[in-house]
């Protein structure tokens, strides 16, 4: 097969993904990761990181006139995350129901929150609502280089390429 046939098409986005303070210290990296890559998404970008609070503020600034939103810096901050890119079509949607509700009351058995998480303040883990504020917090999140400019071999087995 040649190279030229294993570029992701033109539909595709890319979603930050974050497992929280809560997911790392459960134990929960490997499982969340491996629900990512079954579902055949590229992972771009992976790193352990002790998140500073100015960053936190940042990536939650829309939420910063909430009352809880002291309690969410603090809980962002509170130990290292797991900061990952994922790359496919339709990504964003496709992790956010991945992840389930915010709530994880609310949140559907199977989906991570549902099966991980109990409260809001510690559903483990975040991802991107728009396709908009997936390429606003990669660009926080990451630096120049530490992305991967790569595709999986095994991608037409998984998109129609
Ligand atoms: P999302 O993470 O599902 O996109 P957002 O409304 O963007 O949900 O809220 C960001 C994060 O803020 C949530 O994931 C959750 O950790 C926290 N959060 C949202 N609402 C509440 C709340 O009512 N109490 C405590 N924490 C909350």
């Amino acid at each position: 097969i040649s190279s030229s046939r294993l570029t992701v098409n033109a539909a595709s986005e890319r979603s930050y993904i974050m497992i929280k303070p809560d997911g790392v210290q459960r134990g929960l990296v490997g499982d969340i990761i491996s629900r990512f890559e079954r579902k055949g998404f590229a992972l771009k970008g992976l790193k352990l990181f002790q998140t500073p609070q100015d960053l936190a503020e940042e990536h939650y600034s829309e939420l910063k006139e909430r009352p809880f939103f002291p309690a969410l810096v603090k809980y962002i901050v509170s130990g290292p995350v797991v900061c990952m890119v994922w790359e496919g079509p339709g990504v964003v949607a496709s992790a956010r129901k991945l992840i389930g509700a915010t709530n994880p009351l609310n949140a559907e058995p199977g989906t991570i929150r549902g099966d991980f998480a109990i409260v809001s303040g510690r559903n483990v883990v975040h991802g991107s609502d728009s396709p908009a504020n997936g390429e606003r917090e990669i660009a926080l999140w990451f630096k120049e280089g530490e992305l991967v400019d790569w595709e999986p071999t095994v991608l037409p087995w998984v998109l129609e390429l």
